[in-house]
């Protein structure tokens, strides 16, 4: 056998190797790592963020000395505080939070007016708490509130209106991530 056959040789079974390696790790890999690979693998129940929601107590109810009151209204619908901050948003953040609004005519006024001093975001547990919270909250217009809701007694007009409240799980997630660091949730 001269040189080259033997190089050849040499070659082939280095090719060989490599690929049954390369092969066991990648099913090493997939085996030890429990993580669902797509979203069709994810538990059908909702045990992450179920009873969790967002909500902000705006800049108008904050300036107008209601943040007290408000708190204690959450305490009393049985709400747990799982996170609370006092932030006073810059325009940009304000309107990163509000993006979805992005397009809509009241977009302006809103960052603005949520950009305009400090409010309290706060992280709330409840079971349903999603709904629960926008049920205490009322009507995004006050005028159209119930009696006993949040923005009836706090808010003033459809752009100053006391409380912010998240609208779906999936959203409650991304807002609570958009101010809290894990470690600032209890
Ligand atoms: P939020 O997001 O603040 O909890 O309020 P929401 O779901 O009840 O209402 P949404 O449609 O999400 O609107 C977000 C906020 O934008 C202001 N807004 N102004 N001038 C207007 O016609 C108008 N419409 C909405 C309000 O501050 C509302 O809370
Ligand atoms: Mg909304």
């Amino acid at each position: 056998m001269n040189k080259e056959v033997l190089g050849l040789l040499a070659l082939g079974l280095w090719s060989l190797m490599s690929f049954v390696f390369s092969s066991c790790e990648t099913e090493q890999l997939e085996t030890k790592d429990p993580r669902p690979k797509t979203k069709d693998q994810r538990p059908k129940t909702n045990q992450t963020m179920t009873n969790l929601t967002f909500g902000i107590i705006k800049p108008d109810a904050v300036r107008a000395g209601k943040t007290g009151s408000i708190i204690q209204r959450i305490l009393d619908a049985d709400f747990q505080i799982r996170g609370l901050k006092l932030i006073h948003m810059t325009r940009q953040e304000a309107e990163g939070f509000y993006d979805v609004h992005r397009e809509r005519p009241f977009f302006a006024g809103l960052t603005e007016f949520m950009s305009s001093g400090p409010c309290l975001v706060m992280a709330l547990e409840k079971e349903g708490a999603v709904k629960a919270w926008r049920d205490l909250m009322g009507a995004t217009d006050p005028a159209n509130a119930d009696e006993g809701t949040l923005r009836k007694a706090f808010g003033a007009t459809v752009g100053e209106n006391a409380t912010h409240g998240s609208d779906s799980e999936e959203n409650a997630a991304i807002e609570i991530s958009y101010f809290f660091s894990k470690l600032e949730l209890v």
